[in-house]
């Protein structure tokens, strides 16, 4: 299945994802899969663009030539440090220029980036190791108020497989206590040539629908066929500029296009620390942005800036939105907006997993506002079944799963997650509710597991129950998405308490010290006395939760009077009905 020769480097890994040997053909015979590795292609890139701008921060910017002598530069110190390719490596990086050559050092030298967001603590951040088997973790010292050497401190402790711990640090000349980016250095001629381009380049991360998150293996030749095809959706070329409003490392503004799809195309990369409207705008102004991609909610926040800014944000001309659900009437609010600058939405729906949507840029308005896209290639193949595994009829809505060529077929080192989150036949089962229309395209109605979608943060409700019985007041909890005009989605905490009731806030406070990265500390606590249970004493927790989220909305919506502020007021103490009903029972 790999072709594998003998000049091809051996990446070491149990991290190879299986195709059947009848799809490795049909991908390769239609050109999806060339054979490309991200070392190769950014090389090559270095020669044909080479003094044209790759990336653009905050801090500075680099041609593709100045990019290449960097990740070199990178590339090689670290495997002169010692590690070996095939090593997996922990990067966490805000929206800072260091990413995106240190991540291409790590291509270069063959080794296995596994991507954390900078929101991530060190509870999330020493799972991914663990799972992993990670070697190294490299990180910007500071972000957002973070000081990431006290992380780094408590992975090394808590990780015994990380040797090596490399800071972008801002104090040059000091003396270091974790080897600095700036001092790497190594004989380019040690990198690796030649990488299996079936082989797994990276560990992307997935939401975490049960639990923590999972590692994702995507292979060379998958997931540079998925930005490949994107670019061409997604109308880049070596004229576009892209902009990263998002956090870089998340999925979507990797590769869908992403930064990736821009370097792919020899287009600019603009990173953007700030997703808020007038800091973006100045950048827009300034680099001529022509794409970028948002969650929905900001990207409302930004078409309502749009409509008053002294900034010239004229060049833009896609705005993707994707992550989480555009309720068609937001949709037509932003398209309005988004005329008036000569602009395109663009609807995105995907994962991290694979299967990514578009609504393409020449679709109609109907197509544009009430649907999220149909799959990048005719061969992502898509079933829509009901729970019974069944296909259900065309336009009803049901369980999505896919296999296609760039749809993991397992997650790293998960064997009872794949079990459940994989077909025997090897579809991916997304645990998206969506139906399709008479055009192919998909509508997302919902989503079968339990995770909070907090303006395209995926969080696991059971990840966040484990973490709040940890409390010693906390006797059981069951935590649930309640809508939200602003999110989308957030999320709800119902708390037994034991002896004495913790104060909402507390427990927030308490949440947020347990290095959980804060996304995850729910927006909303709610004491109840009881939970139901059902008539043997055994409570399922989902339709626990279910029912939970159903009496809270029913509460909601019986006193319409309430306002929205009042109502999460209210919130933070006991909710009357709620807390009767299960004395009742
Ligand atoms: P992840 O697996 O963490 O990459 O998250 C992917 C999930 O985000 C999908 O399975 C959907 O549940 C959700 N998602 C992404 N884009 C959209 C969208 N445009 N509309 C609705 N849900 C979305
Ligand atoms: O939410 C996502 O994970 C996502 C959304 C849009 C994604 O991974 C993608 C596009 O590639």
């Amino acid at each position: 299945m790999s072709n594998m020769n003998s000049e091809t480097v051996d990446t070491r890994l149990p991290l190879k994802q299986i195709w059947p040997d009848a799809l490795v053909a049909r991908y390769r015979a239609a050109g999806y899969w060339r054979g490309e590795t991200f070392p190769a292609f950014l090389r090559e890139r270095a020669v044909s663009f080479s003094e044209l701008v790759a990336v653009v921060a905050e801090t500075g910017r680099y041609t593709y030539a100045e990019l290449d002598k960097e990740a070199e530069r990178i590339g090689a110190g670290l495997l002169a440090q010692g590690l070996k390719p095939g090593d997996r490596v922990i990067v966490q990086f805000g929206n800072v220029l260091e990413f995106i050559p240190v991540v291409s050092g790590l291509f270069y030298a063959g080794l296995i980036p596994v991507y954390a967001l900078p929101a991530h603590r060190i509870t999330e951040v020493s799972h991914f190791a663990r799972k992993a088997e990670a070697s190294a973790y490299i990180a910007g010292r500071r972000y957002a108020g973070f000081d990431y050497a006290t992380l780094a401190r408590d992975l090394v402790s808590a990780v015994p497989s990380i040797k090596h711990v490399v800071l972008a640090e801002d104090n040059v000349g000091q003396p270091a206590e974790f080897t600095p980016l700036s001092a790497l250095k190594g004989d380019a001629a040690a990198l690796p040539r030649n990488l299996d381009p079936q082989s797994v380049a990276f560990l992307q991360l997935s939401g975490g629908s049960t639990g923590l998150s999972k590692l994702i293996p995507r292979t060379h030749d998958d997931y540079i066929y998925s930005f490949r095809a994107s670019n061409e959706l997604c109308g880049i070329t070596p004229n576009s500029v892209y902009m990263t409003a998002l956090p870089a490392a998340h999925n979507f503004p990797m590769s869908s296009p992403g930064w990736l799809g821009a370097l792919y195309a020899g287009a600019r990369v603009v990173l953007s620390p700030s997703a808020e409207p007038g800091a973006a705008f100045a950048i827009i102004e300034r680099e001529r942005v022509t794409c970028v991609g948002l969650v929905p909610p900001l990207a409302l926040l930004w078409a309502d800036a749009a409509a008053h800014t002294e900034h010239d944000i004229s060049s833009l001309e896609v705005m993707q939105v994707g992550g989480a659900k555009l309720v068609p009437e937001a949709a037509k609010r932003l398209m309005t907006e988004l005329t008036g600058l000569g602009c395109t939405l663009q609807q995105v729906f995907g994962m991290a997993e694979g299967l990514v949507n578009y609504t393409r840029l020449g679709d109609s308005d109907d197509l544009i506002l009430n649907t999220q896209g149909r799959p990048i290639s005719v061969d992502d193949e898509i079933r829509i079944v009901d729970d019974n595994g069944q296909p259900v009829s065309e336009g009803e809505a049901g369980n999505l799963q896919v296999q296609g060529p760039y749809t993991i077929r397992g997650y790293h080192n998960e064997e009872a997650a794949n079990a459940n989150s994989f077909t025997a036949d090897g579809y991916y089962c997304t645990g998206d509710i969506v139906k399709r229309t008479p055009e192919g395209y998909l509508v997302v109605q919902g989503r079968a597991n339990d995770h909070i979608n907090r303006a395209g943060e995926k969080i696991s409700a059971e990840e966040i129950e484990d973490h709040l019985l940890g409390h010693p007041s906390v006797f059981d909890a069951a935590v649930v998405s309640i809508p939200d005009d602003y999110l989308g989605e957030r999320s709800c905490a119902f708390i037994i308490a034991r002896g004495d009731k913790p104060r909402a806030v507390e427990l927030k406070k308490w949440m947020r010290e347990q290095g959980l990265a804060a996304f995850k500390v729910p927006d909303q606590i709610v004491f109840a006395k009881a939970f139901d249970t059902t008539a043997v004493g055994k409570v399922s927790r989902r339709e626990l939760r279910a029912q939970l989220r159903q009496r809270f909305l029913e509460q909601a919506q019986s006193d319409k009077a309430l306002s929205d502020k009042a109502l999460s007021d209210r919130a933070q103490s006991d909710i009357a009905p709620l807390t009767q009903t299960q004395e009742n029972n």
